[in-house]
């Protein structure tokens, strides 16, 4: 069904796998189409709990694709940057936690989807960086501003104005990913958190990705009573029931995870 992608369900774990590693895994028109196809597949799939996103090869993504872009007039450069960041929106506000499994290069429009992702895992060979500036532009997949929530907008100026390429560790340093594994240990070390993830309650961690999100930006006593809002229906849910029955009773909860 997808030509530049691997998408496999396995134990409750959706592996998606951006697979055209001849070039770099660029996102082409015809990759975002798929991407979002794949998320909306993820979403709506009840077998599916957790998403794992990857890519094959020497890169988990290398940019927009450089030569689509090229020929493209401003209209049409403007369609693909709403199709990038509906790609990049979809990934950070559907129901299931994504994990990004950084394998390589994450650079441009790869970054810019490796930080829609709940969260960063990378090999230590990956590579993070915003080079659009060296080709006249600027990052269009939300670059702007995903990246200083999470690294602070100095450092994301650095980055977004230098257009430095940085390796995973002083990725980590700066919070741009949350873990730095061995290359060979990356899908498992993803596996591991996934499957962590999953043994919660589900509906704690719905609550969790929405309140997290939405409440970012707003002042700290909305985002509280917001926070405050999207903990009743977890507090009068099953799950609360068994969860605290359990740790009383001193053995593990047992969710019901559909
Ligand atoms: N687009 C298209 N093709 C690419 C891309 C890309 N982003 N990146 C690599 N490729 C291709 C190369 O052209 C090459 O193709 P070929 O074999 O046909 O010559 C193949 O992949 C292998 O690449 P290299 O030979 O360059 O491999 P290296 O190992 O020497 O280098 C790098 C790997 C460092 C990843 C290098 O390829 C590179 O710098 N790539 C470009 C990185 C870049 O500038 N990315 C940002 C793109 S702009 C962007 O993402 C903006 C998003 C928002 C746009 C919104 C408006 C539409």
């Amino acid at each position: 069904m997808y030509q530049n992608l691997i998408y496999e369900v396995k134990d409750g774990i959706a592996y998606v796998t951006v697979n055209r590693p001849k070039a770099m895994n660029a996102l082409s028109n015809e990759v975002l189409d798929e991407l979002y196809a794949a998320f909306t597949a993820v979403n709506n799939d009840p077998e599916v709990q957790i998403a794992i996103l990857t890519g094959e090869g020497k890169a988990f993504v290398a940019g927009a694709d450089i030569s689509e872009m090229v020929n493209l007039t401003t209209l049409e450069g403007r369609a693909m940057m709403i199709k990038g960041q509906n790609v990049m929106n979809l990934i950070e506000t559907i129901d299931k936690p994504v994990i990004g499994a950084i394998n390589g290069f994450a650079l441009g429009g790869g970054c810019e989807l490796a930080m829609a992702c709940d969260m960063r895992i990378a090999s230590e060979k990956a590579k993070f960086g915003q080079p659009e500036v060296n080709l006249g532009i600027i990052p269009g997949f939300g670059g702007t501003q995903r990246l200083p929530r999470l690294v602070g907008k100095g450092m994301g100026k650095y980055l977004i104005m230098t257009a430095e390429m940085i390796d995973a560790q002083e990725a980590y340093r700066i919070g741009l990913v949350e873990k730095v594994v061995p290359a060979e240990e990356l899908i498992g070390a993803a596996e591991k958190v996934a499957k962590t993830i999953m043994s919660k309650a589900p509906i704690a961690i719905q609550a969790a990705k929405l309140v997290i999100n939405n409440g970012i930006g707003l002042d700290i006593l909305t985002g509280v009573a917001f926070e405050g809002e999207a903990l009743v229906a977890p507090f009068s849910s099953e799950d609360r029931a068994e969860g605290m029955k359990a740790f009383l009773e001193k053995r593990p909860a047992k969710f019901n995870n559909k």
